[in-house]
């Protein structure tokens, strides 16, 4: 089976502008490294946001969620078009909201097959238009995938167009919901709101702090990971880039400090992604403007080349294993 790239260069979910670059950036760390990372692989690049942020925006508690829809509608079809291939879709995406797009495709492919996530991230990335303090729609792609919008934290008023897209959001794919709380890992969660502490208690979604990881390690990290996903028939990893400590993390919209160093992220994802549940891997949130050492794509793309090496390895054992 052979990988390919799915890239999209949206950032309407972010609030920093610049996170559609990302994708180059890291195509600029390839070549400054030498690479032919880029080279090896088949990559098709998913619609973007066109001009519409330079629109007003009419959505207050969900910025642009008229648009981050029809690029969702996007990713979500290229995913399961590549799924229906047979190719494994690595996804290089602008700000964290596509994975709801991603999420959707994959249960559009296989709707009975239950679906496991491993959220790596500083972030919850659980709100929803009710309870998001900033209206960033990079917020919430897990409340879309839960289809739970934990309105006994409201907060907001929400306004008929902006539930209007909300709920076609939800029903991207396949009605409802597409993941349960206890089929969610996230890995370096640090930096919540109480609304998203409240939900996160409320579904008991475990979090992997730094302390955890640092000792146990990586390896047993991901063993549990898988044990407790033992019921999940696919598993999909979400890597936000900056569930990195901040030190390493400059080129994203929202670094945080005391996460991952890089060889901490490169060995997890070498231990998740040496999983056949497996099916689709995602990096998200570099932004380049913010960098002018690319230093969080240079870091990024080492993780990249870990992540797919291990997506390959284990492409290429069930081949000999179904030959
Ligand atoms: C915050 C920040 N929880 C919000 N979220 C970020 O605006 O919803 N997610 N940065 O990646
Ligand atoms: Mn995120
Ligand atoms: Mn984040
Ligand atoms: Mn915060």
């Amino acid at each position: 089976r052979r990988i390919k790239l799915l890239e999209v260069r949206s950032e309407l979910g972010a609030g920093t502008r610049g996170a559609s670059l990302g994708v180059d950036a890291l195509r600029v760390a390839c070549l400054n490294k030498g690479s032919d990372y880029f080279r090896r692989f088949n990559s098709v690049s998913v619609p973007d946001q066109n001009q519409v942020l330079f629109d007003r925006n009419h959505f207050p508690k969900a910025k642009h969620i008229d648009s981050v829809y029809t690029v969702l509608k996007g990713i979500a079809g290229a995913v399961e078009q590549t799924l229906r291939f047979g190719e494994f879709p690595l996804v290089l995406a602008g700000d964290h909201s596509n994975a709801a797009g991603t999420i959707a495709g994959i249960k559009a492919t296989y709707p009975h097959k239950t679906l496991g996530v491993v959220w790596v991230d500083a972030h919850a990335d659980i709100h929803s238009p009710y309870t998001t303090p900033s209206g960033n729609m990079h917020g919430m792609p897990l409340a879309i995938s839960l289809g739970d919008d934990n309105r006994e934290c409201q907060r907001n008023h929400v306004e008929p167009e902006t539930e209007f897209f909300w709920q076609k959001l939800k029903n991207l794919g396949e009605p409802g919901a597409k993941v349960t709380g206890e089929h969610l890992v996230y890995v370096v969660v640090r930096d919540t709101e109480h609304e998203e502490d409240a939900i996160i208690d409320r579904l008991g979604i475990k979090n992997y702090k730094l302390d955890e990881v640092k000792a146990k390690g990586t390896r047993q990290v991901a063993r549990e990971i898988y044990e407790r996903l033992r019921f999940c028939d696919m598993v999909y990893i979400s890597f936000d880039v900056d569930s990195l400590d901040s030190r390493f993390s400059k080129g994203t919209g929202t670094p945080v400090e005391e996460g991952l160093n890089v060889e901490e992220a490169i060995s997890l994802c070498r231990a998740l992604l040496d999983n056949e549940r497996v099916v689709c891997f995602e990096m998200v949130e570099i932004n380049p403007t913010l960098d002018n050492m690319n230093t969080m794509a240079t870091n990024a793309f080492d993780i990249l080349e870990a992540a797919t090496d291990a997506i390959q390895n284990r492409l290429r054992m069930e081949e000999v294993v179904s030959r």
